[in-house]
């Protein structure tokens, strides 16, 4: 077996073609760095006694739970060591942070957790990240600095702790997956060019909201339910982890189609995901994978956000696919 290429080795060999700013490749790093310390969280936390809830709440008012903080806190210590990051988001934080004596011309917006809920059941979550430039470097550093629409992003990915520990990462040149070797401690790359097949027969949707989807969602799901013997002329399956980064990875491995679309459960709420550090990480690395992530309506990539915390309705992966749902928004 050829000897596997660690993902400091991947990045310096970008940062030398000119395809990477040295100073990211630091930041990757650290947030292998803070991957490595949640996954090993994760596996001990019965053992460790920190599963369940804390007595307090996010951003966006939901439940904490102990390892929601603690994943947070492992970003926030890895990121200000590169010297290169000015700013944080999370949503676990309520404002953005602003690293002390920060030079550095990056921020980093961050999920430390997504799939929470998933946690004490043992099921796959994931961390998400999204980079981009401050627009004015670290001086007189402003909230508003953070609102740049998901085309902006200089490198985004997310982090999958399943069975096993891998990273997926793209910085504009293709989709590259790393598993963390649990003897080394080393992120190696195994997936080297993700790619989505554009055709499909996979979808994941939570059906328990169905009752609250619009005409469009409704239309798409029951064609596939129809199966053969529907419009569609073949048969599909259907996934729902309930975990966006295990979802996202099943479809970036064999394709599908993810769904968390606008509903009228809420109607104050434009969709259940977070914008600028779930759906914008996640749609850059689809995009970067051949794939199309979108509202229904709009590419999501093309959003301008008005807040850090802001939902929005999200419809990704395999092209085919996401066209056609596209196609039965627009026809309304
Ligand atoms: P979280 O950031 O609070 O964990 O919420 C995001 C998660 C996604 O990972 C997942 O796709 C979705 O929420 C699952 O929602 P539901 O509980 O409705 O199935
Ligand atoms: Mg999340």
């Amino acid at each position: 077996m050829s000897e596997r290429v660690s993902l400091l080795r991947h990045l310096t060999q970008a940062a030398q073609d000119g395809r990477l700013d040295p100073a990211l490749a630091l930041v990757v790093q650290q947030i292998g760095a803070a991957s490595r310390e949640i996954a090993a969280a994760l596996a001990r936390a019965a053992l460790a006694d920190v599963l369940g809830a804390v007595d307090s709440a996010n951003a966006s008012g939901e439940t904490q739970k102990k390892l929601d903080v603690l994943a947070n806190d492992a970003f926030l210590h890895a990121l200000p060591w590169t010297g290169a990051v000015a700013g944080i988001a999370s949503e676990e934080l309520d404002g953005t942070y602003r690293v002390p004596g920060a030079r550095g011309g990056y921020l980093v917006l961050v999920d430390p957790l997504d799939g929470s809920s998933n946690i004490d059941v043992n099921v796959s979550v994931g961390s998400i990240f999204s980079i981009l430039r401050a627009p004015d470097g670290a001086v007189g550093l402003a909230n508003d600095d953070f609102l740049q629409p998901g085309s902006r992003q200089v490198l985004a990915g997310f982090t999958a702790y399943g069975p096993a520990t891998v990273m997926v990462l793209s910085f504009g040149h293709g989709v590259q997956g790393f598993t963390l070797d649990p003897a080394s401690g080393e992120f190696l790359l195994t997936q080297p060019d993700m790619r989505i097949p554009e055709r499909t027969s996979e979808y994941a949707i939570n059906a328990s909201n169905q009752r609250w989807w619009q005409p469009p969602v409704q239309r798409y799901v029951a064609e596939c339910m129809a199966g053969k013997d529907g419009p569609r002329e073949r048969d599909f399956n259907m996934r729902w982890v309930g975990s966006m980064v295990a979802d996202v990875y099943r479809l970036l491995t064999r394709g599908g189609i993810f769904m968390y679309p606008r509903d009228t459960k809420d109607p104050a709420k434009p969709g259940k995901l977070r914008l600028m550090y779930e759906a914008n990480p996640i749609g850059y690395v689809v995009e970067q994978a051949g794939g199309l992530a979108s509202t229904g309506y709009e590419r999501i990539l093309d959003i301008r956000p008005e807040k850090v915390h802001q939902r929005v309705a999200v419809i990704l992966g395999s092209r085919e696919e996401v066209e056609r749902v596209v196609a039965y928004h627009r026809e309304g």
